[in-house]
């Protein structure tokens, strides 16, 4: 671990985990064991469960902002279940949008290619169709800082 403090100061480090950190109070759906989405994957989920309405906000923490693609490592109950990802800077300004199906039972990790290369803080999931509910597990989430 002594290596760590000269890596960071060399700029090799990154500054900040790029893992969700909290579920952000601004969620409407319902997320049972929410914990259990936060940090790295570790096979553990958070079960997400709402109506088409309904959204789950995720928060990689306050000067831990993503930029690039992200990662939605899933638990599928359903066989596909179609969402829309919407990024939102510090302010909680939107900063662009992409489609993220979720597809299969069980683990999966699905990548959300993100058009921005603007540095975003939340990760908004909400359903993609107006009569399909939300309903998955989230291991965790993680942005793969590949942009910038
Ligand atoms: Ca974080
Ligand atoms: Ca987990």
């Amino acid at each position: 671990m002594t290596l760590l403090p000269v890596l960071a100061a060399a700029g090799l480090l990154f500054a900040a985990d790029p893992y969700a950190d909290a579920i952000a109070p601004s969620t409407t759906a319902v997320v049972q064991n929410g914990a259990n989405a936060l940090g790295a994957p570790d096979g553990e989920f958070a079960t997400v469960s709402g109506n088409a309405n309904s959204h789950v906000v995720f928060d990689l923490g306050a000067g831990e902002e993503g930029t690039g693609d992200l990662l939605v490592h899933f638990h599928g109950f359903d066989l596909a279940v179609q969402t829309t990802v919407e990024f939102l800077d510090g302010a909680g300004q939107r900063v662009s949008t992409a489609p993220l199906g979720m597809i299969g039972l069980g683990a999966h990790t699905a990548t959300v290619p993100n058009p921005s290369a603007a540095p975003y803080r939340f990760v908004r999931i909400r359903a993609g169709f107006v009569l399909n509910p939300l309903q998955f597990g989230v291991d965790a989430i993680q942005a793969t800082n590949s942009a910038g």
